[in-house]
């Protein structure tokens, strides 16, 4: 059986191509890197040809993940995990699979319908050294853990957890249990998987209006989330869950709003994933709702 080794790539596709640079750049601290083809631009995080491609197509939501295998032989053997549960791909034409930068990749849909890929062999630019848009203390978390986390629209929990465990090869479940007026035992009770390292590299199990709650990426310098936290200040950007500790990742971060209006959390410091399970009702402190609207008005 071939496991996902991180989540390695999104499109996003968004209504204003400006602000995205200009937010992804001075903000957020990504490189912005736009080699001319007029519907899309990148941003990078690391040696990495790019890690999101910014579409102009409007949607302001994901319009596709990227999940990496280790090579050939898993492409093929998670050819066979889609196929035994009965869930059909495509595979990508030479042009798609350029377009893309990787060597080879299937597409399909997950439980939830949000477009997916699988992939093998990303384009790597040691030739090019990661140069943010804006001064930074430290670099962005990828080496080995991928781009970050992402909260995805799973109508069906049990569905995706099927999926994402028997198929993806991925571990994890229920980690909170969270007072949430409205769900059913008026319990919000959200689910965390990992494959590598990074103690979560997807969560589902809240409701959500679009695909994409948000996008967790890490920084290896505490210095960066105080200095990203004044430019979303001074910025204005609304920030949806103010400075805290997560109790399950241990992470210190913080949520804000990007220009399509879903979130970005910002953060620094995670444990690594502990393999084995265990549930919080609380978050170690802060992470105090500010802003509403963003589909996280919980209490953490
Ligand atoms: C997370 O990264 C998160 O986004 C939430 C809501 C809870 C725990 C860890
Ligand atoms: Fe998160």
């Amino acid at each position: 059986m071939a496991d996902v080794t991180e989540l390695g790539y999104l499109g996003i596709g968004v209504k204003d191509m400006e602000a995205w640079k200009k937010f992804a750049g001075e903000v957020v601290g990504m490189q912005v890197v736009d080699e001319g083809e007029g519907d899309r631009f990148y941003l990078r995080m690391d040696y990495n040809h790019h890690r999101i491609v910014v579409h102009d197509s409007g949607e302001d939501d994901l319009i596709y993940s990227g999940w990496r295998v280790a090579g050939p032989q898993e492409l093929a053997e998670m050819k066979q995990q889609l196929t035994d549960h009965g869930t059909e791909f495509t595979v990508g034409s030479p042009a798609e699979c350029q377009e893309r930068r990787v060597l080879d990749l299937i597409k399909f849909t997950d439980p939830g319908g949000n477009p997916t890929e699988v992939y093998h062999g990303p384009q790597v630019d040691t030739h090019s050294p990661f140069h943010p848009n804006r001064p930074t203390h430290g670099k962005f978390t990828t080496e080995g853990e991928g781009i970050g986390h992402m909260i995805l629209r799973q109508p069906n929990p049990p569905a995706a957890i099927e999926f994402y465990t028997k198929v993806f090869g991925m571990r994890g479940t229920v980690e909170y249990k969270l007072p949430m007026p409205g769900a059913p035992d008026g319990l919000a009770q959200p689910m965390f998987l990992h494959c590598n390292g990074r103690d979560h590299s997807l969560a589902f199990g809240f409701p959500m209006d679009k695909r994409i709650n948000h996008l967790m990426i890490e920084v290896d310098n505490l210095n960066d989330v105080g200095n990203t936290h004044d430019l979303v200040r001074q910025s204005g950007t609304p920030v949806a869950i103010q400075l805290g500790a997560h109790a399950n990742d241990q992470m210190f971060s913080f949520y804000f709003g990007n220009p399509s209006g879903w979130l970005f959390e910002y953060g620094f410091g995670a444990r690594k994933s502990t393999h084995q399970s265990e549930y919080y009702i609380k978050d170690t402190y802060g992470h105090q709702p500010e802003a509403t609207g963003f589909g996280m008005d919980l209490e953490l």
